[in-house]
Order: structure tokens, then C-alpha cells, then sequence
């Protein structure tokens, strides 16, 4: 499997209760490299720029809301297939459904507020990546 980079958010759910050491911990534990990270709060519209997929849906204002309201931390993840890894590390989308061991299972509040972010294909991934990074931020 060849090497990936995916973008990460770390929510702003799990930021105000300080699980930014624990969640990148188990990105870490899981082989996943974090080659770049920052800490920034988002405006609504940015976190609707970010979410743009989602918004005809009927949660799109409360995400969005959300995604802005304390700040992030987001990050680039590298490792051997690393844009699924993330996925399996993060756990499903409604922490209900997510498998024990995960950091929705751990650490999620409800489907909204589900302390992490992750791209879900190299397209997708490669965009998300350059809307927070520029290629200086990316030093592997
Ligand atoms: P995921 O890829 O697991 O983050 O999930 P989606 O892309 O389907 O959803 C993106 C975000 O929308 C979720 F993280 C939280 C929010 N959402 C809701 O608030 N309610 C829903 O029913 C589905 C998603």
C-alpha cells in the first residue's frame, strides 16, 4: 500500500476538554505520522467553505455553527494507507455505532459533536489539505 497524507481535524468538542495529547496518541499508536499541525478557531463561513458538500442537509447550520464556535487543531497524518487508517482510527460517524477502542467510542459526544475530522478519499484528501496548509507547512 503506498504512502497517503489525510486531513485531520481534532474538533471543538475534544479541544475544550483538553484530548488533543490522547487523540493524537492514538494516531500515533496506530502508525500514522502527524508531519503538520496547527491550532485555529474558524469562522462559520470557512467551516461552510469546509463543509460545502453538506450544505443542503439539515444539520449543515448546526455544524457549521459548531465547527466554529472554540477552536480546532488540524493536522496532516502520513503513513502506509493512511487516509483509511484514519478512518478506522477515528471510529464511525455516530459514536454509537463506533467500535470500541476508537476515538468516537472514547471520546465522542453525539453525532455532531464527534471530536474528529477525517478526509475520506485521496481526492478529497489532497483538497483538504491545501484549504489549511500551504506545500512550506508540509515537511514530512
Ligand atoms: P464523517 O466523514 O464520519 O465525519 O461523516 P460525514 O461526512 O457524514 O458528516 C460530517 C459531519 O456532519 C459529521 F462529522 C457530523 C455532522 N453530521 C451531523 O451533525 N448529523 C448527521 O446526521 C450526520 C453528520
Amino acid at each position: 500500500m503506498a504512502t497517503e497524507r489525510t486531513l485531520s481535524i481534532i474538533k471543538p468538542d475534544a479541544t475544550r476538554r483538553n484530548l488533543t495529547g490522547k487523540i493524537n496518541a492514538k494516531f500515533e499508536d496506530a502508525g500514522l505520522r502527524i508531519v503538520a499541525q496547527k491550532r485555529i478557531q474558524l469562522t462559520i463561513a470557512q467551516a461552510g467553505e469546509f463543509y460545502a458538500v453538506h450544505k443542503e442537509r439539515p444539520f449543515f447550520g448546526e455544524l457549521t455553527e459548531f465547527m466554529a464556535s472554540e477552536p480546532v487543531v488540524v493536522q496532516v497524518l502520513e503513513g502506509e494507507g493512511a487516509i483509511a487508517k484514519n478512518r478506522e482510527v477515528m471510529g464511525a460517524t455516530n459514536p454509537a455505532d463506533a467500535a470500541p477502542g476508537t476515538i468516537r467510542a472514547e471520546f465522542a459526544e453525539s453525532v455532531g459533536e464527534n471530536s474528529v475530522h477525517g478526509s475520506d478519499a485521496p481526492e478529497t484528501a489532497a483538497q483538504e489539505i491545501a484549504f489549511f496548509f500551504s506545500g512550506l507547512e508540509l515537511v514530512g
